[in-house]
């Protein structure tokens, strides 16, 4: 578990390995600079304070050909020196990165949208295509091809521990790609400003080993089972009035993608994108309010009766 952290000075995967070494670099040389910069101000001021005692400094007379100009050359020389090796450094490391892999191991669509992340799985035929919210399961060790489709605003894919930023834009698609050593979750986050929620679209990516991968993917394949008991039958019967609107449920009549879909639902760990830790009660505060939860948030409060609310989440429980 890599926790709900940003850090970029360390590094997961691949494409962020080939980054943080440069973002060393460039972080220790500029602390570097700073500090001679300011002892040689330090100096220099003492120095003039000291030669011009009670003499005003609008006073002292620039000489020509005193040896102030050899500080600017030398000073110039041996900037010059880092900047290049960062260009350099730069260039290759973005030749290395920037574009997409060639031959990717596997291609995921993900489509941020006003505060939350579709995920689409595609697979040679409708059955063998699904798709799933803010949590983004890959096999470790392989490179993974990250289609960003701008479905509304534009919000920008950043993964600090597996890879740089990448904005998506309306119509158009960004090509990303991820790629990560060992199990883990990563947080990834929205940096691109796109509305009052922004700062809570969060996201995750879940690199499981490729058994593990694949065990997940069949899964997520399956449709939802029919409920069993009678609060859950109410509940998916009030689901399919109410909520089918928005959300899909597949194996139910629920098929908008307006919303996240829910056929797996309790497989995720976060709900509303990172918001909140996917608990009984968090579920049930999150459909009875989400304007309180997430305020701008585009799934309107639903004021349920108890009966209600008890029923449908007895149903979005059973959505293994
Ligand atoms: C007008 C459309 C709309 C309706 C109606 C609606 N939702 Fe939503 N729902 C959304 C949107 C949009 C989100 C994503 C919100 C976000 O994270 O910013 C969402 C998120 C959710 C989530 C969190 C899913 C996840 O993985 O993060 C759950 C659970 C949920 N809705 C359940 C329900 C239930 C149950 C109902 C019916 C009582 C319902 N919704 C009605 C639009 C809607
Ligand atoms: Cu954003």
């Amino acid at each position: 578990m890599t926790g709900r952290t940003l850090d970029y000075l360390t590094s997961s995967g691949e494409r962020a390995a080939t980054i943080v070494p440069l973002t060393w670099f460039t972080l220790i040389v500029s602390i570097v600079v700073c500090w001679i910069i300011a002892v040689l101000l330090w100096g220099g001021l003492r120095r003039t304070r000291r030669h011009a005692a009670g003499v005003q400094s609008r006073d002292i007379a620039v000489r020509r050909g005193g040896d102030g100009l050899n500080w600017i050359k030398w000073g110039l020389a041996i900037s010059a020196v880092p900047l290049l090796i960062t260009l350099v450094w730069t260039m290759a490391a973005l030749g290395h990165i920037a574009g997409p892999p060639r031959r990717p191991g596997m291609t995921i669509d993900v489509t941020p949208h006003q505060y939350w992340w579709e995920v689409t799985y595609n697979g040679p035929t409708a059955a063998n295509t699904f798709s799933t919210a803010n949590e983004i399961h890959i096999p470790t060790g392989t490179r993974v091809l990250v289609r960003l489709h701008g479905a509304d605003v534009i919000h920008s894919f950043w993964v600090p521990q597996l890879s740089g930023k990448t904005d998506a834009i309306p119509g158009q698609t960004n090509l990303s790609w991820i790629a990560a050593d060992r199990p883990g979750r990563y947080f990834g986050q929205c940096t691109e400003f796109c509305g009052l929620e922004h700062a809570k679209m969060a996201f995750e990516v879940v690199a499981d080993t490729p058994g593990d991968f694949n065990a997940w993917r069949r899964a997520q394949l399956q449709t939802a089972p029919p409920p069993a008991t009678a609060a859950a039958q109410r509940g998916l019967q009030f689901f399919e009035y109410r909520c089918a609107l928005c959300h899909a449920v597949r194996g139910t009549t629920a098929a908008s993608h307006y919303g996240p879909d829910l056929t797996h639902l309790m497989s995720r760990q976060l709900i509303a994108s990172g918001a909140l830790a996917n608990t009984r009660g968090n579920l049930a505060g999150w459909v009875d309010g989400p304007q309180k939860i997430k305020p701008g948030a585009l799934m309107p409060d639903q004021k349920l009766t108890g009966q209600q609310l008890n029923d449908v989440v007895a149903y979005l429980e059973t959505l293994q």
